[in-house]
């Protein structure tokens, strides 16, 4: 986990190296699904929905708040979607696939006086025993260590033996909200009252609460729900930050979104995107201009195959699903240049995990 002093330093990294802007993502979100929230929030949590909102203090005599959450779960629970969702932009890949996230990525969003820091992390994983997985649960059981809160998320209705081995890692005495995520794939909501009766026997969850991270209604109430339980300090990171990640990391995050995107479930999880070349100069006609050149590492020739496609089409389609997206986030003009390589067992060897830019 990484330290107030750690954020600050992160909080001073070069401006240029964290411009990140795209339109917000929670105007584009489905509206809500009706929310279970009002039947299980606890007491004081469904009266304060319900209270009028007194009229706001004076600023500078209302303390400043900042704190961190952590964002855990096993794999594909809907974390990432989360967390782009609670900042309002994305910064954080999410796709179909399991173990798409693989770092720890701060998101911030500030609300009045708090600062709400966000910890996306990857799925935990209990299924394969390779270098590429220690590095994975390394980086998730260190996110959870000093935190003020964690966002335990399950899908709704759901709580398997790998759900369990997450909770196991939280320290006792934190204060645990369980997200039962997903919430509008469950048709007969009543339905999982006696689930979450059972969950709350089972841990002695701080809240519970089921939504779904594809609702804006969802989403807000779940910013109003942690706010008071920001510690009172000052903000880690500047008004206008949203992530402690680079543009740089950005564009090996959207490459690999792509690639997991476009080629689902034949492509092996064992992939990855490492970027070659990033260097920006001044454009003519735009403001900014991005030259990148990256490669997706696989494991097999057969899988080099599958990236690259018929006439090299799904390549060519990545590249420019990935072009279009960075253009966007970083508002520039942007050339990129995608290569596939061949590394065979990249992801059990230690050094190579870690030379490829895992903890
Ligand atoms: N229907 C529905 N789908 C969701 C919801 N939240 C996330 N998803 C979908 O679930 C899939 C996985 O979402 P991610 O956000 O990538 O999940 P994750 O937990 O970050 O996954 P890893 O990084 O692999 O651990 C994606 O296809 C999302 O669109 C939700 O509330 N409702
Ligand atoms: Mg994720």
């Amino acid at each position: 986990m990484s330290t107030p002093k750690e954020n600050k330093q992160a909080a001073q990294m070069p401006k240029e190296q964290k411009r990140i802007k795209s339109p917000p993502l929670a105007s584009s979100l489905p509206s809500s699904l009706a929310s279970l929230q009002d039947l299980i929030a606890k007491p004081e949590d469904s009266a304060a929905a319900d209270a009028q909102v007194p009229a706001p203090e004076p600023k500078d005599l209302e303390p400043t708040r900042a704190g961190l959450i952590a964002i855990v779960g096993r794999p594909n629970v809907g974390k990432s979607t989360l967390m782009n969702a609670l900042v309002g932009q994305k910064i954080s890949i999410t796709s179909k696939k399991a173990q798409t996230t693989r770092h720890r990525i701060t998101g911030i969003r500030n609300e009045g006086q708090n600062q709400l820091i966000f910890v996306d992390t990857p799925g935990f994983q209990t299924l394969h025993n390779n270098a590429l997985n220690r590095s994975l649960n390394k980086t998730v059981v260190g996110a959870v260590g000093d935190v003020d809160l964690v966002f335990f998320v399950v899908e709704a209705g759901h709580f398997t033996s790998s759900d369990a081995k997450v909770l196991e890692l939280i320290k006792p005495g934190t204060k645990v909200v369980l997200l039962s995520n997903k919430v509008d794939q469950v048709n007969n909501k009543e339905e999982l009252m006696p689930w979450m009766k059972d969950m709350q026997e089972r841990f002695d969850f701080y809240a519970i609460f089921p939504m779904s991270a594809k609702s804006s209604k969802d989403i807000e109430r779940l910013v109003q729900l942690c706010i008071k339980d920001l510690p009172e300090q000052a903000w880690w990171y500047l008004n206008d930050e949203l992530t402690d990640r680079s543009e740089k990391f950005l564009a090996s995050e959207i490459i690999r979104e792509k690639l997991f995107r476009l080629t689902g479930d034949e492509l092996p999880y064992t992939s990855t995107v490492i970027i070659d070349k990033f260097t920006e100069e001044p454009g003519r006609s735009v403001a900014r201009m991005i030259k990148i050149a990256a490669t997706i590492v696989v494991e097999r020739e057969g899988h080099k195959a599958m990236v690259i496609g018929e006439k090299g089409e799904k390549l060519k389609r990545m590249g420019t699903d990935a072009r279009q997206e960075l253009e966007r986030l970083m508002d520039a003009k942007v050339f990129l240049e995608i290569w596939v390589k061949v590394r065979s067992g990249w992801a059990d060897d230690e050094a190579r995990v870690r030379s490829f830019g895992y903890e």
